[in-house]
């Protein structure tokens, strides 16, 4: 049986590698699902890689993902700090939730240092760069070892 894991990117993650280099790097997201996808060469998962700029079309993946994922990592961007309705769908879901983000939000804006996604989170990597997608799934393939 082959294990899914959902990868969530929220609000203006499409375009990573676009803008603010100095903030986010280089790499774009595609790239970042290219090498996530290579991660797992070989092993029994498999990814469903995503981004929307819509609160509800997130929400929409995470309900879909009780069906069927072993774990999501999200990178809620901006809903990050606002949003007790992505937290409310996390909630529902049994499994892993790793979240990511690019910068790290506790040295930045004091409005970025607050993650509801966090409360529900059983691991967070901040502040590695694009590297920390490769780090929350490289944890979870070890967690099921
Ligand atoms: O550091 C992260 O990964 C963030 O989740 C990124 C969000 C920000 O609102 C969070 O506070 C921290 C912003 C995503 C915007 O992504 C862009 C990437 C490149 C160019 C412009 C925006």
């Amino acid at each position: 049986m082959t294990k899914l894991v959902y990868i969530l990117n929220g609000p203006n993650l499409n375009l990573l590698g676009k803008r603010q280099p100095d903030i986010y790097g280089n790499e774009t997201l595609s790239s970042v699902e290219k090498q996530c996808r290579r991660l797992i060469v070989g092993t029994e998962f498999r990814l469903k890689f995503k981004q929307s700029n819509a609160e509800y079309q997130l929400i929409d993946w995470i309900h879909e993902a009780r069906q069927e994922a072993h774990a999501i990592i999200i990178n809620a961007a901006g809903y990050t700090h606002t949003s007790i309705a992505i937290l409310d769908a996390l909630n529902t879901f049994d499994g892993t939730v790793i979240e990511v983000h690019i910068s790290d939000i506790k040295v930045r804006e004091k409005f970025r240092h607050h993650s509801y996604i966090s409360l529900r989170a059983d691991e967070e990597v901040i502040g590695k760069g694009t590297n920390g997608y490769l780090i929350a799934l490289q944890s979870i393939i070890k967690k099921s070892i």
